[in-house]
């Protein structure tokens, strides 16, 4: 059909020959039951090479051989087929031909207006490519770029002024300096006086107030709630309140909420080979153990994964997930709930260069995988901060469980006897979140870190724990599991590693940003 079908868009031009061959050996071979699809095939050939009364003839002998079921369809082609042939005989041959004379004249006379080029030497002739290059060139930058630099500019002629003061703020930068500095346990967690911060203001972050459930100071990011696509006055973006049990109402546009995570000594890693040693986790692998000490200054880690909208906005348009906002997902399961997409789902199908490219364009970072692992685990020692057994994610994960392993068999067993409603992704923030106010740690995505993956012992940098490699290595390190991963995958010590340039639907970003001391 594809050689010979009446439509324009599938026909290939100039096979009609081998279409009517083609289909006149598959009624010689055809079976009965076949017999009346090859007829029909055929007079279409046949009609491609202008045969029109042999191809009517060929339908007529097609609906001889039909089978009952088949006959309306049939009835359709052959209707299609009378239709193709009234309409042949009524563009006569030669209107059609002084036409395509026409669109050649034209076409030949676009050729004649191209210039080429000859230059007396090699010389001459690199240089006039030299320039007509930079020229295009300099036109994409005054097309794009431009525009782009400008955009930022703007922004940053903004941004100190609404970091100091933004007009819908509840709180200021000096009440949060000193409620961070005076760790009394009421304004501010007892946390912060293992390593004293002197805050200052952090430039395009906005205090949110201290988390009344953590204890920790929770930072609003401007820019991933501005769309520079539908630009507003950034002074009108609404910055995000607590409510009294210290969780966020995740509305669409919102951006980034970013948690200010004590510094201190964090043990990382887990062993299972002494029950009576700590972190004891009898699931964990050679390379989780065993487990270390690292000095972490304070930094900030955001709440939530990224999500689609936050991508969307920073990057300037870019949707790369595979879920895409405004489709339905898991709706045939009974007991799935709504998945309808949107911007609040996470941001997946992005690699970690991907990630690291647009974090470090606005000042953020990845998490290396001991700042993740300290968050992660919110001061627990078991191995999910929710508890010794997988049991203990129920409402607090969107792992593989029993309904993702009906839907997915091929996923693997769920772990613990509950179903968190998803199949795929879950909007960030779906699930109750660690005593230091981080959502979906376990499951939902894994999460993509800022170190080398290393199969040999490697020290950590102090400071921010990242993994000083010697060895070439090939993958990074990504955590926490994802909607796909068994509880035991989604465990507080364990890494995964992966190419930094795979892109695939289960991994995302939680986005880091270092504190301006
Ligand atoms: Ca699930």
């Amino acid at each position: 059909m594809a050689l010979t079908g009446p439509q324009v868009e599938v026909r290939r031009d100039g096979a009609e020959l081998d279409g009517l061959a083609a289909a006149r050996a598959a009624v010689a071979r055809a079976t009965e039951a076949e017999r009346s699809q090859a007829a029909m095939i055929l007079a279409f050939a046949l009609f491609a090479c202008g045969r029109d009364a042999e191809a009517l003839a060929a339908a007529e002998q097609s609906m001889q051989w039909v089978s009952a079921s088949d006959r309306p369809q049939c009835a359709q082609f052959q209707e299609q087929l009378r239709g193709a042939v009234r309409d042949a005989v009524g563009a006569p041959f030669e209107t059609t031909v002084s036409r395509l004379q026409g669109e050649i004249a034209g076409l030949e006379a676009e050729v004649a207006r191209r210039r080429s080029w000859r230059f007396l030497n090699e010389a001459d002739g690199f240089l006039h490519r030299t320039l007509r290059d930079l020229a295009d060139k300099l036109a994409q930058f005054q097309q794009t770029t431009r525009p782009a630099v400008e955009e930022r500019l703007r922004w940053a002629r903004r941004i100190d002024e609404l970091t100091r003061s933004h007009p819908l703020a509840r709180t200021t930068w000096e009440a949060a300096r000193a409620a961070i500095a005076a760790a009394d346990g009421k304004l501010a967690s007892g946390l912060y006086r293992e390593v004293p911060i002197d805050l200052r203001p952090q430039m395009g972050l906005v205090p949110i107030g201290c988390n009344p459930a953590s204890g920790l100071w929770e930072f609003y990011d401007l820019r991933s709630a501005f769309d520079p696509q539908r630009p507003t006055d950034p002074a009108t973006l609404p910055i995000p309140v607590h409510q009294p049990d210290g969780s966020l109402l995740m509305a669409d546009g919102m951006g980034i909420v970013f948690v200010l995570v004590p510094g201190g000594t964090a043990l990382i890693g887990a062993q299972s080979t002494d029950a009576q040693a700590p972190r004891f986790d009898p699931a964990a692998r050679v390379l989780e153990g065993p487990p270390v000490k690292v000095q972490l200054e304070p930094f900030l880690l955001a709440r939530h994964e990224l999500t689609q909208g936050q991508w969307l906005r920073l990057s300037g348009g870019e949707r790369p997930s595979f879920y895409k906002i405004g489709e339905r997902y898991d709706v045939a399961q009974a007991d799935a709930v709504d998945n309808k997409i949107g911007e609040a789902h996470p941001v997946e199908r992005v690699s970690w260069e991907m990630a690291t490219r647009l974090l470090l364009h606005h000042g953020l970072d990845l998490p290396t995988e001991a700042q993740w692992e300290h968050a992660c685990r919110a001061g627990t020692d078991t191995p999910w901060w929710t508890g010794d057994d997988a049991q203990s994610l129920a409402g607090a994960a969107n792992v593989l469980d029993r309904l993702a392993e009906r839907v997915h068999p091929q996923w693997g067993r769920a772990e613990g006897d509950f179903t968190d409603g998803y199949v795929g992704p879950a909007p960030v923030g779906t699930f109750r979140a660690n005593p230091w106010g981080f959502h979906d740690v376990h499951g939902n995505l894994c999460e993509w870190c800022r170190d080398w993956a290393s199969n040999n012992p490697y020290p950590r940098r102090p400071g921010d724990g990242l993994i000083l490699v010697t060895e070439a290595a090939r993958f990074r390190i990504v955590r926490g599991g994802g909607y796909n991963s068994p509880a035991s995958i989604a465990r507080a010590s364990r890494p995964e590693g992966l190419g930094p340039e795979i892109r695939n639907t289960f991994t995302g970003v939680r986005p880091a940003r270092a504190l301006t001391r």
